[in-house]
């Protein structure tokens, strides 16, 4: 495995060199001259695969800026990388773990090994005990503890355990069970669960405690809050075992809850947080769009899961993605992505995609432990069209910042309604043309804008955008796109030569709000040690907790 140690630092590598050097050569080019001197770049800069349309010709590079992209994934050693993380090795070096949400979705018969075991056959074990179950609440066969149907489904789980299942649901809506209701409870500000259940009839209300260690604070303290909630309205210990069953990898605190460990799904160390809406985490989904729906998605995910495995470079999605990225990261100095999905069933997809992105590859230091001397992840951001038009996408058209662009669309809409569908995708390929080819202040001019106005009106264009068509958004469609994104972030953690799957960064404040707690308490004098900043906020809360304050 490369552990950063084998090949040379990734800035003395010939070909991030080479990249250097070509830089300058390219930073002026205008996508307009780009466009004009070569009638077939957008033929060329377009790559398809498992019905996924990857339209790359609306970026500032040159055939020869992609030559050395291409080189400098195979000079960094992505390929290694790739094989690596198929084969189970432990390439999450700092949590000495393998990386394989692959493996929940490879298929039954396949085999992917985590120290000398196939984990397939454990995985489609769960997949079959979660469709039985999902069934059985889906037909109303299990009831509540009074006897009554179960109508309401609550995840309760944060981070990883909730960004996959609100967006996978929002996302396959169409597809759900419509006399089910689904809710999502993750923040541990109490109005998240108050919100979440206030109309809501606790005899048939079923809870999903998703948490893969069951111990995060947030999801512990609303999972109790659930279980008062619970036992207020039907008043007996057994009611747990009816409206609540555990997503875990901790079968001993699940059990300690009251969670009947007959209904615990379980999963691996091997899955990642941000990367296990596949596994068990996705029972919410599977209750809302049925197992046969589920499996379509992982299908979609194991098909882009062989596309990047076995596609050479320069006609793999994931890696054109994550190098064009790159490219826009290390050499332009560019800090953001946007991504801008034309489907109201993404909403949740950018804030899905700022954990995967940002979680994954905000690190400062490569796997050997030695400061970066570049940039790594990006920050990602975005809505879905048309309304991010209305507020900033001025930014993105005439601001001083240059903001590379996904355009996400579906070529059938779900919901065919008059002529909606043409005038939501003439808006996306017009943003996306305005933004590459802009208005010159001569045609400003031209139509007979003053002098004065004319700056203000023009555009300088030469913004890069990437247009992902897919044919319609199924399971398998979203299970395609989110692979996608998935293997892009790990090209580009490969090349930075970075821990891609830990986390580190979340700790410092997790531990510091543990310490804090005990201090929120009102009467005790606490003797306080932290900042003077610090300090003056915790007493000042406290003094809003006496019973004189605000008298
Ligand atoms: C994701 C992270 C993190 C995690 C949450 C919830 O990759 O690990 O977001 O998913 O902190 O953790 P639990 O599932 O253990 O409650």
């Amino acid at each position: 495995m490369n552990m950063g140690t084998s090949t040379p630092p990734l800035t003395k590598l010939a070909a991030w060199q080479a990249l250097e050097a070509h830089y300058p050569k390219v930073r002026d080019l205008h996508l307009r001259k780009l466009f004009a001197d070569d009638t077939k770049r957008a033929e060329r800069m377009t790559a398809e695969a498992v019905g996924i349309y990857f339209d790359y010709s609306k970026h500032r590079i040159t055939d020869e800026t992609l030559r050395l992209l291409l080189q400098l994934a195979e000079e960094s050693g992505l390929r290694a990388r790739i094989d690596a993380m198929f084969r189970g090795e432990k390439i999450n070096v700092t949590e000495k773990r393998a990386v394989l949400h692959v493996a929940l979705r490879a298929p039954n018969g396949q085999s992917m090994m985590v120290d000398g075991e196939d984990v397939v056959p454990q995985v489609h074990a769960v997949l079959d005990k979660m469709a039985g179950f999902s069934n059985r609440v889906r037909s109303g066969e299990w009831k509540g503890h009074t006897g009554k149907r179960i109508c309401n489904v609550i995840n309760i789980g944060i981070g990883g355990s909730d960004l996959g299942p609100v967006m996978a649901y929002e996302a396959l809506r169409y597809y759900s069970q419509r006399d089910l209701t689904f809710r999502f409870v993750s923040n541990i500000d109490g109005t998240d669960f108050a919100e979440a259940t206030r109309d809501l009839d606790a005899e048939e209300t079923l809870f999903i405690i998703s948490s893969k260690t069951f111990a995060t604070l947030e999801t512990m303290t609303n999972a109790h809050t659930a279980r008062d909630w619970i036992l207020k309205s039907l008043k007996h210990p057994a009611a747990v075992a009816r409206h609540f069953v555990a997503v875990s990898t901790n079968a001993a605190a699940v059990a300690m809850f009251g969670i009947d460990t007959a209904n615990m799904f379980e999963f691996w160390d091997w899955v990642g947080g941000r990367y296990s809406m596949d596994a068990a985490i996705g029972l919410s989904t599977m209750i809302a769009i049925g197992s046969e729906h589920f499996l379509a998605m992982l299908d979609g995910f194991h098909q882009m899961d062989e596309h990047f495995r076995t596609a050479p470079f320069e006609r793999n999605l994931p890696v054109l993605m994550g190098l064009l990225g790159l490219w826009y990261n290390n050499f332009f100095g560019a800090q953001t992505i946007a991504v801008l999905p034309y489907e109201q069933y993404l909403k949740r997809f950018p804030a899905y995609l700022q954990q995967l992105t940002m979680e994954s590859n905000g690190k400062h230091v490569t796997l050997a432990g030695t400061e970066v001397d570049y940039q790594t992840g990006p920050i990602y951001w975005g809505e879905p069209g048309t309304n991010g038009q209305h507020s900033f996408y001025q930014l993105i058209h005439q601001g001083t910042k240059l903001i590379p662009c996904d355009f996400i669309g579906f070529l059938q809409p779900l919901n065919p309604l008059g002529r909606h569908h043409d005038l939501l995708f003439s808006n996306m390929f017009a943003q996306a043309e305005a933004l590459a080819f802009g208005k010159t202040s001569q045609e400003v001019q031209a139509e007979g804008t003053p002098a004065w106005l004319a700056p203000h009106r023009t555009f300088e264009g030469n913004r890069p955008s990437s247009t992902i068509l897919l044919e319609r958004l199924t399971p398998e469609a979203l299970g395609k796109l989110i692979a996608l994104y998935e293997h892009s972030v790990f090209t580009q953690g490969a090349i930075w030569s970075i821990d891609s799957f830990d986390q580190w960064g979340v700790e410092l404040g997790k531990a510091l709000a543990v310490r804090i707690i005990p201090e929120l308490e009102p009467a005790a004098e606490h003797q306080l040690t932290h900042d003077s900043s610090t300090n003056a906020l915790i007493r000042r809360y406290g003094r809003a907790k006496e019973p004189s304050h605000g008298r």
